[in-house]
């Protein structure tokens, strides 16, 4: 309970509306979790693993209906529809309003609502943020308690807080027709129900921590953004931070928790992670650009983790953690996922519940978004400056897209509002992975634009005001592109492990050690500038992952200015000139 008469008003409404059963509020005492935890097992809503293997992990399988975001029913309600822009699906609030009061009218009865204070950010972080989820899912209870801050003190710093995220969840019936996540900006306010998945019910996460926060942002000038945070500490024992942006499947998690190669293993690097999805960014006090990782644990996919590709997540994922929606391995009472081994279980369930044998299955056993929540505390080479209220400097901004010609493996932007074009050209080629052609270019500008919480037009130009307030200590904008291909369709860049090679020349850059070809599309390394020891038969044509071509920006070029038009008048003049710049140096 809270002291907190604004909380307690609108505990007492949600109760009005969806009347359940019993209230039961939740301050991360362990005992009441346990409970929760064997009520859920009784139920089978979880599945306690073999205890010996995988302490304190569980199995959860979601709704055969209820394994994604779900884009289409995301809703940014404001006053006015341009607020919301392009980028977001847009209804009246009023109108929304009484369409949710309805969903929402007695979808707990016979429930026991949850009412779950939260923060973002680290408890006494002027950074932080405090949200409440009233929710009647356990399972939401039990992740929310690892993603987020649930602790006394959170309940104390609500009682006299005057602003908190109120975040309204119902799974109702799960019925897919009248599935809704809206975002009330204005109102501070995110309606969901229908849904059981992260994305749409772990409120503290897209929800608030980009699309709500995204829009307090604007207003109180910092930013809120798609992006992991590591820092990387070199042999003199400095530890410099980035923060990087890319798409989804693009290595995200994989770079967040990056163990550098062997031959700078042995010179003494180290990267330390602080944050793998989402960054709060403000200018402190030294007029540096600083960031903390508002959530408290990894919500990542689980497919293709293994010894090999993120040993650290492998590590992370043994214990305290959820599953959703992958393989029960019955002779072992454990889990089991595509990309884990070449030795799938053979009595085992699938992530639908059915009987599946990995030896002979045809269908997948694990679901391509199956997921792990787990603890950041569990990371092998989780940040000691998690924690740190102020969050830590910021040296370099990196996005990144899935590019199979176009982008080369590094550029630097010429400066900061070339950055935010940068930024904001942000694209990936569609794979064999999604539905539709293969080989489209989507813009998905800073990575943001399922998660911007009003008109991205106005959102560059905050990042551009941001950018004249950083001046010359603003951070510099790099480009990455792993994915780039040969003629025969192969990836050029021998893989993500290799990925602190371009970290070094970004950094080198950073502290100004290394000059870069000053090229049409930004600056560049020399072919020999990337580190390439060690690589053996593995050495990649560098040459050729450097290569501009022409002829393929020219065509880019039109793709971007039907892209920029979408915003209309929103867009900042800026960022056409920067385009016109760009065309320039490329005549
Ligand atoms: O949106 S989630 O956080 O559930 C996962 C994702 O799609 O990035
Ligand atoms: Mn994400």
């Amino acid at each position: 309970m809270t002291e907190n008469q604004k909380v307690k008003k609108w505990v007492d409404w949600a109760v009005d509306l969806c009347k359940p059963n019993k209230v039961m509020w939740i301050d991360g005492d362990t005992k009441v979790l346990d409970e929760l935890r064997n009520a859920a097992i009784k139920s089978g809503e979880l599945i306690k693993l073999n205890q010996e293997l995988l302490p304190g992990c569980y199995l959860h399988r979601s709704a055969i209906n209820d394994v994604a975001r779900s884009e289409d029913k995301t809703f940014v309600c404001t006053t006015k529809e341009e607020d919301a822009g392009p980028n977001n699906n847009w209804r009246p609030p009023k109108d929304m309003y009484t369409r949710l009061e309805g969903l929402f009218d007695g979808c707990m009865s016979g429930r026991t609502m949850y009412v779950i204070p939260f923060c973002m950010g680290p408890v006494g972080s002027p950074f932080a943020k405090l949200g409440v989820e009233i929710t009647d899912s356990i399972y939401v209870v039990l992740n929310m308690d690892i993603m987020t801050r649930i602790s006394p003190d959170v309940v104390k710093m609500l009682d006299s807080a005057n602003d908190f995220v109120k975040c309204l969840h119902s799974t109702a019936d799960l019925n897919e027709d009248n599935r809704l996540i809206c975002h009330f900006p204005e109102d501070n306010g995110i309606w969901s129900i229908n849904s059981g998945y992260g994305g749409n019910a772990l409120l503290g996460k897209k929800c608030f921590a980009l699309r709500i926060a995204s829009y307090q942002a604007k207003q109180e000038g910092w930013l809120a953004e798609h992006m992991l945070i590591i820092g990387i500490e070199n042999p003199k024992g400095e530890v410099h931070y980035i923060c990087a942006a890319f798409p989804s499947a693009c290595g995200k998690t994989n770079l967040a928790m990056l163990i550098p190669p062997e031959i700078y293993r042995k010179k003494g690097y180290k990267v330390w992670c602080v944050g793998d999805d989402i960054a709060w960014l403000r200018i402190g006090p030294d007029g540096r650009l600083w960031a903390i990782n508002p959530e408290n644990g990894y919500f990542g996919v689980v497919p293709g983790t293994n010894r090999q590709t993120n040993p650290n997540a492998l590590a992370t994922i043994a214990t305290d953690t959820i599953y959703t929606n992958v393989v029960h391995n019955l002779d072992s009472n454990t889990v089991w996922w595509e990309g884990l081994d070449s030795n799938p279980p053979e009595n085992a369930v699938d992530w639908r519940g059915e009987v599946w044998n990995g030896k002979t299955a045809a269908a997948k056993g694990a679901h391509p978004n199956s997921r792990f929540t787990t603890p950041a505390r569990n990371c092998p080479c989780l940040s000691p400056e998690f924690e740190n209220p102020m969050g830590v400097p910021i040296s370099a901004i990196i996005f990144g897209g899935r590019r199979a010609k176009t982008a080369p493996l590094v550029y630097q932007a010429r400066d900061f509002a070339h950055g935010v074009f940068v930024g904001s050209v942000l694209a990936s080629e569609t794979t064999a992975a999604q539905t539709g052609a293969v080989g489209v270019v989507r813009y998905d500008s800073m990575a943001m634009k399922p998660f911007c919480g009003y008109n991205m037009g106005d959102y560059f130009g905050h990042w551009l005001e941001i950018g004249k307030k950083l001046g010359d200590k603003a951070p510099a904008v790099f480009n990455v592109n792993w994915f780039r291909t040969d003629e025969n369709g192969r990836f050029m860049w021998p893989g993500f492990g290799e990925n602190m090679r371009v970290l070094e020349w970004i950094l080198a850059r950073c502290n100004d050690e290394i000059n870069a070809i000053d090229t049409s599309i930004g600056y560049m390394p020399r072919p020999e500038d990337i580190n390439t020891d060690g690589l053996g038969n593995k050495m990649p044509p560098m040459q050729e992952l450097l290569r501009i071509d022409k002829e393929l920006w020219q065509t880019e070029i039109k793709s971007i200015k039907e892209y920029y038009q979408t915003f209309g008048d929103h867009l900042p003049r800026q960022l056409w000139t920067e385009l016109e710049n760009l065309e320039g140096r490329l005549k």
